[in-house]
This record gives structure tokens, sequence and C-alpha cells, in this order.
């Protein structure tokens, strides 16, 4: 038994409070990362993962849509994005443009559009309510997750309107739900260093916590493997674990691997498979009431994703559909993102988990046994 063999005395009541369901402490968080073993957190975070989901894996199958790679900000970890200056070398797609994406996906049954991309200034809220409202009249069943938190701060701003007014105008136009994306790192030590001239994590929280009440579910990220210290890691899940005890609204936690292909952050190392591994085992066990953690797969690339499963993980997001960029472009060698739903079951019974193909909000679509 884990306990047993765990000589330090320290880690061995970090395993007692996690078997007996307790929470664990930010100190027992940070020990973790300092001293715990691939294989003493890669074990209990299975036990956790398996007393809260059994074997399922959950998948779902849908596309992205990147509007623009034009942005206003210029995070250093970015190799995604261009100025505005230097548009001309990116994407703007016409609103014309992104509903006959939607419609290319007619009679297939996927069930999530995923719109994501760069803060273009001209881009504005009315210009994507109207999209919304577009995409919902083509096909009202698609659910919209939509926008990080770093696109909607600035547009909420630009349009002169709170968040909640904001917030509810996005959704009555057809936004059902929040990706996690612009979290980052929340510590002002990094944060500072690496996106600095964008939303903060004040700001990045309070716009979860609004959608949360407007009865809206989101997702929450984290990049790490950077220049970030493990106490960074530890503040930042902190801090949505506080979050998610006050309103419950967030679905899942992704914790998102740093690649360091062509931008400002290149010459800093990305992380081991093995410190990968530990970083989803112990957001496994900080994150106790996050009922969801996944692994991105185009980012980690399928093998790794597949390891996951064993550490943790009980989804492996979706088919994907080769509709996203902001990997491929940051070195990933998933260069063109796409999975039948056949290879992502396949990949998931290779490991001995039961596949789900799940909706966004985590109602199941189809088991295969
Ligand atoms: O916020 C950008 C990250 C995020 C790099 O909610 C990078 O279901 C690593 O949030 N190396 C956007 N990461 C993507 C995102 C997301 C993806 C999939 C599912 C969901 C969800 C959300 O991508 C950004 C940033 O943290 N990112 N550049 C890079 N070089
Ligand atoms: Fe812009 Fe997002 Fe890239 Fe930052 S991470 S530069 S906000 S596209």
């Amino acid at each position: 038994m884990i306990i047993a063999n765990e000589k330090d005395k320290s880690l061995q009541s970090i395993a007692e409070k996690i078997v007996s369901k307790e929470r664990i402490s930010e100190e027992d968080g940070l020990l973790l990362f300092e001293k715990g073993s691939l294989s003493f957190v890669g074990a209990l975070a299975n036990q956790v993962r398996e007393r809260m989901h059994g074997d399922v894996t959950y998948f779902n199958r849908n596309f992205h849509i990147e509007p623009t790679n034009v942005c206003v900000f210029a995070c250093k970890f970015c190799s995604y994005s261009r100025l505005y200056a230097h548009r001309e070398e990116g994407w703007e797609l016409t609103e014309e443009r992104m509903l006959d994406i939607v419609k290319s996906y007619d009679g297939q049954p996927v069930t999530e559009v995923h719109i994501v991309g760069g803060v273009h200034p001209k881009m504005n809220l009315h210009f994507f309510a109207d999209l919304l409202r577009k995409i919902k009249q083509h096909r009202p069943d698609l659910h919209i997750k939509g926008f990080t938190a770093v696109e909607l701060d600035y547009m909420f701003r630009k349009a002169k309107m709170s968040v909640e007014e904001g917030m509810k105008y996005l959704h009555e136009a057809g936004l059902d739900s929040l990706p996690g994306g612009g979290a980052e790192i929340f510590h002002p030590e990094i944060r500072q260093q690496i996106c600095d001239d964008k939303v903060d994590a004040e700001g990045w929280l309070h716009i979860h916590e609004t959608a949360h009440r407007l009865g809206m579910h989101t997702n929450a990220t984290m990049l790490y493997g950077h220049i970030e210290k493990y106490y960074h890691r530890v503040d930042h899940m902190e801090r949505l674990r506080k979050l998610q005890d006050n309103t419950g609204g967030f679905n899942t936690f992704i914790p998102l691997k740093f690649r360091n292909g062509d931008n400002e952050m290149s010459h800093v190392k990305e992380s081991s498979v093995i410190e990968d591994m530990r970083m989803y085992a112990i957001a496994r066990l900080y994150m106790d009431n996050f009922p969801h953690l996944k692994a991105y797969w185009p980012m980690l690339g399928r093998q790794n994703a597949q390891l996951t499963l064993s550490f943790g993980v009980n989804d492996i997001d979706g088919t994907i559909d080769d509709s996203t960029k902001i990997y491929s472009m940051a070195g990933s060698e998933e260069q063109s993102p796409a999975m039948s739903t056949e290879q992502l079951v396949t990949l998931i019974k290779q490991v001995k988990r039961r596949p789900v193909e799940r909706g966004t909000l985590y109602n199941v679509i189809q088991e295969y046994n």
C-alpha cells in the first residue's frame, strides 16, 4: 500500500488525508511538488480518479473556430499571435467565412464549437454577438463554448459595459459556456513577466464568477513548465479552488504544458514527461472540488495524453478536426490535430479505460463498452 511504502512522515500524512477524502492544504500541495515521486503522486491520483469516475474517460466531438490571430497583446509565450501592425502575416475571418465553417459540419454528429482567438481591436462585442446568433439560428443544438476571459475583458471594456452586462448580452445571443484559456499563471511575480498587459488574476476570476452566477459553466487552465516555481502553481490552483467552493461553476481543470516553439520564451526548456505526469497527478489531488481533469492531446501529443489517464486525468477533449493552430505553431508534435471518434476510442481502450462520448456539460452521449 502506498502509505506503508512512504518513509517520509509528512508525505505519509498527506496520503492519509487523501485516502480519507480530507482536503490537502497549500503546504501539502507544495510538499507534493517538492518531494512526491512520480509513483507516489501517481498512485494516489489514480485512486482519486477511480473513486470519482471509475474507468470512464470522456471525450467529445468538437471543432474550433479561430476568428483571428491578430492580437493587441504580446504574451511572451505565444507563438500564434501577430500584432495589428503586422496583420497581413495573420488571418482575420469574416462572419460569412465562420458561418461556412459551421455549415461544413452539417449532418455530422459534432456537439460543440470552441471559438477562441487573438484579441482583435476591430472585432467587437456586437460582431461576436451577431455571429453567435447566426450560429444558433443555423444549428440551435450546437453548444457554443467561446472566448477566453482575456477576449471578454477587452470586448466588455471597449463596449463600455460591466462584466455582468456584457456576459448577459453574449449569453442571450447564444454563448453557452466559457473555455479556460487566458489564466496562465495568476501570481503577479510571473504574470508580470510573461503577459503583463492582459487581464490580471482578479479580472479573470471575476469574469468566470460572473458567468457562474448567470448559470453558465466554465473551465480553467494553468500554463505550467516555464519560469514559474512550484509555489506559483499552488497559488494558482488555490485561487481556483476557492472560487469553485463559492460557485461550483467550473467543470474542468486543464493544465497546459508550455511549448517553446517560435516564441519569445524559446530559450526556456520544456518540462519532461515525468514532470508533466506529476503535474496532472498533483492537480487531481489538489483540485478536489473540480469534477474533471483534462489533458489536451493536441498539445501533449497522443501517447502522452494516453499516459495521463493513469495519472488522474479522466477527459481528453475532442476530435478537434484539425481546426486549431495554437499548438502546432508552438512546436507540438501534433501538426494537424484531428482524430476520428474511432481513433479516440481506440486510444482510450488501449490503456484499459472505458470511453464515453460526452456533451460539453458532461451529459453522456454514447458509451463504448
Ligand atoms: O490561454 C498559448 C495557451 C491557451 C502556448 O477550456 C500555450 O476546454 C502552451 O485555453 N504553449 C488557449 N500553451 C487554449 C485553451 C484551451 C485549449 C483547449 C481546451 C480548452 C477548454 C481551453 O493556450 C492560452 C495559453 O495558456 N498557450 N501559447 C504555448 N506556447
Ligand atoms: Fe494574444 Fe492570447 Fe496570444 Fe496572449 S496568448 S498574445 S492574448 S492570442
